[in-house]
């Protein structure tokens, strides 16, 4: 398959190329599109020496899957043009599409099905889809009502330069240095920052929105209540999130066990007697998103659980995910 990726000199973008890679996905020509910075540069990819190109959307429109891995703004413009009669199927990692009923949002270990047949497909916000591949075959057996979320969310998820700048802050900070910050509100090493994306008008911000709105639209559950605190910690690539559940039928901690140890996509790391359980740092570069410290609920006795998920967000929160989607149309 030609295979196009939109914004392929960022983290998201040069992880895509690697799975697609890894996974042995038919990739027959690989192009790279990036700004006009960048283009005419060449880079070193997993296919080989490849020079990137400026982005137009002719060209986009000449192969079969684009990954974009760009602006929410960009995606708005030229994923309808991409993907429009004759065009290329769009994967989208951005916001732009997934609230839109029109466009499926899809995790395929989940909704994989609404991907058929669709010529754009919205990717889910990291902190969602790492959630995710815990609550939902959670949901499926026990019926979640409620659910309280707070992340521990890496700084790749603000890209490259969020790495490099908590890299930067780290030795800073070592050094006696002020430190810096431009990606993130405060300076992130040997910090916590509750703040990712804008505030909103009830006092969340839109990354704790997005992890209810997604999680209603990727379930097929509009009735399920969620809150999330989302907080960006001084770790590098995976995120972490403590969850609180409470169901609608009883539920035991060993048999919320089973069900994960056979969900796909899921590492069951549940044995603290021997210090195992999810951590950025087993978790990362892994596509096997973690669970574990599953205990019943002090609040919600025999209908609740609290458990902590990790998972890589380059990973499963953003290029997997998409190239995953990508397998479901070859
Ligand atoms: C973060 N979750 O960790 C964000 C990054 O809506 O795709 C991904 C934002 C998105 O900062």
């Amino acid at each position: 398959m030609r295979i196009g990726i939109v914004g392929a000199t960022g983290a998201v973008g040069q992880e895509t190329i690697q799975v697609l890679k890894d996974r042995g996905f038919p990739v027959t020509e690989l192009h790279l599109f990036a700004s006009e910075r960048s283009a005419g540069k060449t880079t070193e990819t997993a296919f080989g020496t490849i020079t990137i190109e400026p982005f137009s959307v002719d060209a986009a429109r000449g192969m079969d899957i684009v990954f974009l891995a760009v602006s929410g703004d960009f995606a708005k413009e030229y994923a309808p043009q991409i993907a429009a009669e004759g065009g290329a199927v769009v994967i989208d990692n951005s916001s732009a599409f997934r609230y839109d009923d029109a466009v499926p949002l899809v995790v395929p270990e989940i909704n994989g099905r609404r991907a058929l047949g669709q010529k754009l497909i919205a990717n889910p916000n990291c902190t969602t889809a790492i959630l995710l591949m815990a609550l939902a075959p959670l949901h499926e057996a026990f019926g979640v009502k409620r659910a309280i979320v707070s992340t521990y969310q890496a700084a790749s998820g603000a890209g490259a330069e969020g790495m490099t700048e908590l890299e930067q802050g780290a030795r800073q900070y070592l050094a006696g240095e002020p430190v810096t910050a431009s990606k993130f509100a405060h300076p992130l090493a040997f910090n916590l920052i509750p703040h990712i994306d804008s505030f909103q008008d009830n006092g969340y911000t839109r990354e704790e929105m997005k992890v209810l709105w997604e999680t209603r639209k990727i379930m097929e559950a509009p009735e399920v209540l969620l809150s999330c605190t989302a907080v960006r910690v001084p770790t590098m690539r995976a995120h972490a999130e403590a969850v609180t559940i409470e169901t609608r039928h009883p539920v035991t901690p060993a048999a919320a066990r089973e069900v994960l140890a056979k969900a796909q996509g899921v590492t069951l790391a549940d044995d603290p007697a021997n210090k195992l359980y999810p951590m950025p740092l087993t978790a990362s570069s892994k596509y096997d998103v973690e669970v574990g410290r599953i205990r019943e609920s002090l609040v919600f006795g025999e209908t609740g659980l609290d458990f902590f998920v990790c998972g890589d967000q380059l990973l499963k929160g953003a290029a997997l995910n998409t190239v995953q989607i990508a397998e479901l149309l070859v």
